[in-house]
Order: structure tokens, then C-alpha cells, then sequence
């Protein structure tokens, strides 16, 4: 039998009902407050790592710049200790890349899931998490589904924890715009954290939020985890708009969206929107209704543009 030795992971992408937004060590990806997410089963990545002659990267088959793989080759340091051990890294992701559709959170942790098979690293979850989110912060709360809190600590316990919940949940991902972002979310949390006027209250309001969310979902209250994840989004996007050099991450195609989410809550269907650095509308709602508000989206929107997505399942990791 021809084996080839290739190590797999797959890890879905999870989009925050609390965001994260600003790092208090940059180095170490340590953010300033917690923060909580929904995984979601329609938006993964897969990630194969085999021996190679050379080190390579490859995002759906396509080769990456050398600063791309430089960054990606500095964090298998963390699982590889022979260098010698020359590796090729393939990864395929289902929605666009850098897009705001937290392509790097299914990413990183692919990637880590991978090299620890890959390289018999052997290390636990907590410790997977851990070094996960040193290649992407979010990235860190795609190790537990559906919910997961990541903490705002020192290096060892900033890491994701489940979250208790039996809420089932689905949601609607409405794509305004799927091109790459020009702030990415790196920067623009760097612009805030250096200048935004309402930072601080941004990060002590977002550490309130994330203890009243784990609340509401413990208590399977699904109106006030809606409410709650819309005042939480709207704040962090308001501290673009106080920086020395305002900018937005809203279009007017964004706010087209909210208005007819406001339109279709009236008419009686739960459901609440969220938006990261991008333009693009994440609609959470109870799995029951999902499907009607999907019809109802898709009057207005082509159904290319819509994405129903239910929770993830959980990561998974195996050998070709
Ligand atoms: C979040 N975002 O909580 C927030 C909301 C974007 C807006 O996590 O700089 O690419 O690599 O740690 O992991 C952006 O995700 O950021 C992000 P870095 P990352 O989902």
C-alpha cells in the first residue's frame, strides 16, 4: 500500500457574540478582554501536512509569498524541533480568505491540530489552544464547540473553555463583500488600542458582556444572548469611529442588512446581527427558524451571497 504518511486536521471557523479586539501583549496575542464564540459547521478549514524536500505553503493550491510563509514557518517552530524535517502545508479553506469571515481562526487551529499529529507532539487541548493562539488569537476558541469562552490572562490561561449551553443555534452569513479586508483586523485593533478615545470603556464594558453571555447561554436565554452580542458588536465597531484616523468596517450594504434584520424581528422571528473587520452581517437565530429567515433573506439577497450555517461539530484529525 502506498502510505504517504500525511497528517490531517479539520477545524471550523467560529465567528464572537463577545469580539476580541485589541491585545494587551502583542507578542503573545494576550487580549485586553474576553471574549466568547459560535463555531459553525459551514465555514472549516482542512489542513494536510506531509515530508517534503523543501518547506512549503499552500492556501487552496496555490503557493504563498514568502512573508506569508515565513509567518507560518516561524510558528511550526513550536511543534518541530528537528529542522531538518522539511515539511509541505496545504491548506483549504471553504470560504473566502482574509475576507472577515475568520478564515484564520479555522486556520490556525488546522494548522495546529495538524503539526501535533504531524510531529507526535502529543500536547492536550488546553495546551493546543494555547499555542494556537499565538498564530491567530481567535483561533484559540476553535478547540471547543459550540460555545467558547477565551480568557483575558497570563500565557497559560488565555486559552478557550467550553461553555455550557443548550441553546441550538444556527447562523446566516450574509456576504456584502468577500474581497480581502484593507485594514485587517490586526491592524485596525492596533489603531484602537494606540488611539481610540473609548477604548478602555470598550475593553471593562466587552469583560462585562462576556460574564452576563456566559450567564444567558447558561440560562438558555436566547433574546438577551442576541441583545447582548448587537450591543457588544456595535460598541467595538464605535472605536473605530474615535481613532486619531477614524475608519469603518460597515458599509452602507451593512446597514441595508441590519434594517431588514430589525424588519423580520418585528414580524415576530428572532434574530440579531454581529459584523468583525469586514462589512459582511452574521445573523444569529434559534435553528428552528433559521430556515424561514434564510427565505426571507434571500428575497433581497441571491442565495450565493447567503451562507445558513449550524454549529460546528467539533474538530477532527487522521492520517492519509
Ligand atoms: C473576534 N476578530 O473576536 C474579533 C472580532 C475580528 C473582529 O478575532 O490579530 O485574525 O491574529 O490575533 O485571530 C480577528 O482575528 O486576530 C478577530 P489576530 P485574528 O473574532
Amino acid at each position: 500500500m502506498d502510505r504517504k504518511n500525511i497528517s490531517c486536521a479539520k477545524a471550523n471557523a467560529n465567528i464572537a457574540i463577545i469580539k476580541y479586539w485589541g491585545k494587551k501583549d502583542e507578542k503573545l496575542k494576550i487580549p485586553f478582554n474576553n471574549s466568547i464564540s459560535f463555531t459553525l459547521d459551514a465555514f472549516y478549514t482542512i489542513t494536510k501536512i506531509e515530508n517534503s524536500s523543501e518547506d512549503e505553503f499552500y492556501i487552496n493550491d496555490t503557493k504563498q509569498d514568502e512573508q506569508e510563509k515565513t509567518k507560518i514557518f516561524n510558528f511550526v517552530k513550536n511543534f518541530r524541533s528537528d529542522f531538518n524535517q522539511k515539511i509541505k502545508i496545504s491548506s483549504y479553506n471553504s470560504m473566502p480568505t482574509a475576507a472577515g469571515l475568520s478564515s484564520s481562526s479555522s486556520g490556525f487551529a488546522a494548522l495546529t491540530l495538524a503539526l501535533n499529529k504531524h510531529f507526535n507532539t502529543n500536547k492536550s487541548i488546553d495546551e493546543l489552544s494555547r499555542i494556537s493562539r499565538l498564530g491567530s488569537g481567535s483561533s484559540s476558541r476553535s478547540f471547543h464547540t459550540p460555545f467558547c469562552l477565551w480568557k483575558s490572562d497570563d500565557d497559560i490561561n488565555s486559552i478557550g473553555t467550553k461553555v455550557d449551553s443548550n441553546l441550538d443555534l444556527s447562523m446566516i452569513i450574509v456576504i456584502v463583500n468577500d474581497k480581502k479586508k484593507e485594514i485587517s483586523s490586526n491592524q485596525g485593533m492596533k489603531m484602537c488600542v494606540d488611539s481610540s478615545s473609548i477604548f478602555e470603556k470598550w475593553y471593562t464594558q466587552a469583560n462585562i458582556d462576556s460574564l452576563k453571555m456566559i450567564s444567558y447561554l447558561k440560562n438558555n436565554d436566547f433574546t438577551n444572548v442576541g441583545k447582548l452580542m448587537e450591543s457588544n458588536t456595535n460598541l467595538m465597531h464605535r472605536t473605530t469611529l474615535f481613532c486619531e484616523t477614524p475608519f469603518s468596517y460597515l458599509t452602507y450594504k451593512t446597514y441595508k442588512v441590519i434594517d431588514l434584520i430589525k424588519q423580520i424581528r418585528k414580524s415576530g422571528l428572532e434574530c440579531y446581527y454581529t459584523m468583525d473587520a469586514g462589512p459582511n452581517v452574521k445573523i444569529l437565530c434559534k435553528k428552528e427558524d433559521s430556515y424561514q429567515i434564510y427565505e426571507i433573506l434571500s428575497k433581497t439577497y441571491p442565495k450565493d451571497k447567503l451562507i445558513l450555517s449550524n454549529c460546528g461539530k467539533g474538530f477532527e484529525v487522521w492520517s492519509e
